[in-house]
């Protein structure tokens, strides 16, 4: 007969699935709490205590950690001599452990939480278990998630749970413990100096991003890195926000490579902070072509415009689903990846001649990833997600001549666009779409330069247009430059030593100018 071991402090749909188990003739272990629950809803139940003959004692610390458990969670039952052990101390096995763990996340946040009160949230006993039940996946099945109750009921009933999702349950369950042990020392390290003096006071702590938190899973081994001779995987968020590239769902096309990921997740964010139809085209993790348009088929024509060069092989990313319009026109150039919020059939019908093509829908939502990263050697660095939008109200304008309605539409296009360039950056914008983007020069200059030269090899005109830099102008060389090569009006941080200089130029030039008060470096 099977034996099933329940132990949770999230008692939600436990009674169900216990019931369900037990009409399965499933017999029924638990400990206190747990128990009374399911003896009150008239289950036949039997204590941990009774199993182990001792009781639960120094309030509770102790419960489970017994030979009588561990030993029925942890032996394997193809060697004999295990279960020869067993049979010689009156252990019987446990096939199916349901656990989760002390509310240690929980009671942590609230704001009158003890030292005392944290600690005794710390659960022992419930990872020792989840623990052992997930080491011996071959024989045990462990439930940590209230989701996979449905799922394991079902393979039960037809016969017995499969190795495929014991095997995955259990790496859910290291993952588990792993953060819960994350959480811990996050919570213990951040306490400030002394606080272990008085374990019945809310101690003092300094809030930490919480890395540890975060919970990843290998999802995707990936062919290579950013070059073939590196390794490379992808690991997603245990629990992503909607609207990241990571809900991808692939519709066709070859399995996406590194370089693949990390441009499109660049043209997805981008083109997420439109709320107009849009599209972006990404090169090596820049936009080489932003626009928006009445349509998905508008708006990209619109971008490839800006650099026909470099689009060939790029990452479109669109913010409306893709119709059969922008396919067909999508279809004349070489793409490696196709992302949008839905791909229609007639649109999926024009590619399906193209199999190589990635085709990705990903949900449209605003939210971001709360955390970035960038890996240095012996360490990480950790910052909040680059999440400011500047709104109107926080421009100021500094020339003579203020930018018309139809320029600060500009503007604020080019500085949408501006964020997501690598800086230093430098965006020419007009009719909504990119005419020049520099990108990621060591000095400013070099990089308005560039942005002037890309217009004119992709035969657009720069008279009239607005640009974006994405930080300051150190010297008014900078803004010469754009101005030289045909801008009207610039939007800008501001907060230079010679930022009197830079609006001195902009004066002298005729042109208007508008600072944002913030900057977006993007290395
Ligand atoms: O205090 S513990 O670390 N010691 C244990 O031996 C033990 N065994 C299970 N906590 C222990 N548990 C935890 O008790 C489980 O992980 C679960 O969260 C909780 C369920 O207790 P109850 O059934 O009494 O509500």
């Amino acid at each position: 007969m099977t034996t099933a071991l329940l132990s949770v402090s999230d008692k939600t749909a436990i009674v169900d699935f216990a019931r369900a188990l037990h009409a399965q003739g499933v017999k029924l272990l638990s400990t206190g709490g747990t128990a009374k629950l399911l003896a009150e809803a008239g289950l036949p139940v039997t204590e941990v205590a009774e199993v182990t003959g001792f009781p639960e004692m120094l309030d509770g610390r102790v419960k489970t950690l017994h030979p009588r458990i561990h030993g029925g969670l942890l032996a394997r039952r193809d060697v004999p001599e295990h279960m020869a052990a067993l049979a010689e101390h009156g252990i019987a096995t446990i096939d199916l452990l349901v656990v989760n763990l002390y509310p240690f996340a929980q009671a942590t946040a609230k704001a009158d939480c003890t030292l005392a009160d944290a600690i005794e949230n710390i659960d022992i006993g419930g990872p020792a278990m989840l623990r052992a039940a997930a080491k011996n996946w071959t024989d045990v099945t462990v439930v940590i998630d209230p989701a996979d109750y449905a799922v394991v009921l079902a393979e039960l009933a037809a016969g017995a749970t499969t190795r495929a999702t014991r095997l995955r349950l259990a790496k859910k369950v290291y993952a588990h413990t792993a953060a819960y042990d994350g959480m811990i020392t996050n919570y213990l390290t951040a306490l400030e100096d002394g606080a272990e003096q008085a374990l019945d006071a809310v101690p003092a702590r300094t809030e930490y991003p919480a890395v540890f938190n975060l919970q990843l899973t290998r999802t995707q081994a990936l062919r290579y890195g950013e070059n073939p001779h590196q390794s490379a995987a992808f690991y997603r968020d245990a629990q992503p926000a909607t609207g990241t590239l990571s809900g991808w769902t692939q519709l066709q096309g070859k399995e996406l490579s590194y370089n693949n990921i990390a441009d499109s997740d660049a043209a997805w964010e981008c083109v997420k902070t439109f709320d107009v139809p849009a599209c972006v085209i990404v090169k090596h993790a820049n936009p080489c072509g932003v626009a928006i348009g009445a349509d998905p088929a508008e708006a990209y024509a619109k971008a490839f415009k800006t650099d026909p060069t470099s689009a060939f092989g790029g990452i479109i990313a669109f913010n409306r689903p893709l119709d059969a319009a922008a396919a067909l026109l999508v279809a004349k150039q070489f793409v490696e990846v196709l992302i949008a919020p839905a791909i229609s059939a007639e649109a999926r019908a024009v590619f399906a001649a193209k199999p190589n093509v990635r085709l990705l829908e990903v949900p449209l939502a605003q939210a971001m990833n709360k955390l970035d990263f960038k890996r240095v050697g012996g360490g990480v660095l950790l910052q909040s997600q680059d999440a400011k939008n500047v709104q109107p109200g926080e421009l100021r304008v500094v020339t003579q001549i203020a930018p018309t309605a139809e320029q600060l539409e500009d503007l604020l296009f080019a500085w949408k666009v501006a964020k997501f360039v690598k800086s230093n950056a430098i965006v020419f914008c007009g009719g909504g779409m990119t005419l020049g983007v520099g990108a990621g020069q060591m000095s400013r200059v070099d990089s308005a330069r560039i942005a002037g030269i890309k217009a004119g090899n992709a035969g657009l005109t720069l008279d009239g247009s607005a640009v974006a830099s994405d930080a300051f102008f150190p010297f008014r060389d900078g803004l010469d430059v754009v101005v030289d090569a045909g801008a009207r009006c610039v939007i800008q941080p501001g907060g230079s030593m010679r930022d009197q200089e830079v609006i001195d130029a902009a004066n002298e030039r005729g042109i208007a100018m508008v600072l944002t008060g913030t900057r977006h470096f993007r290395h």
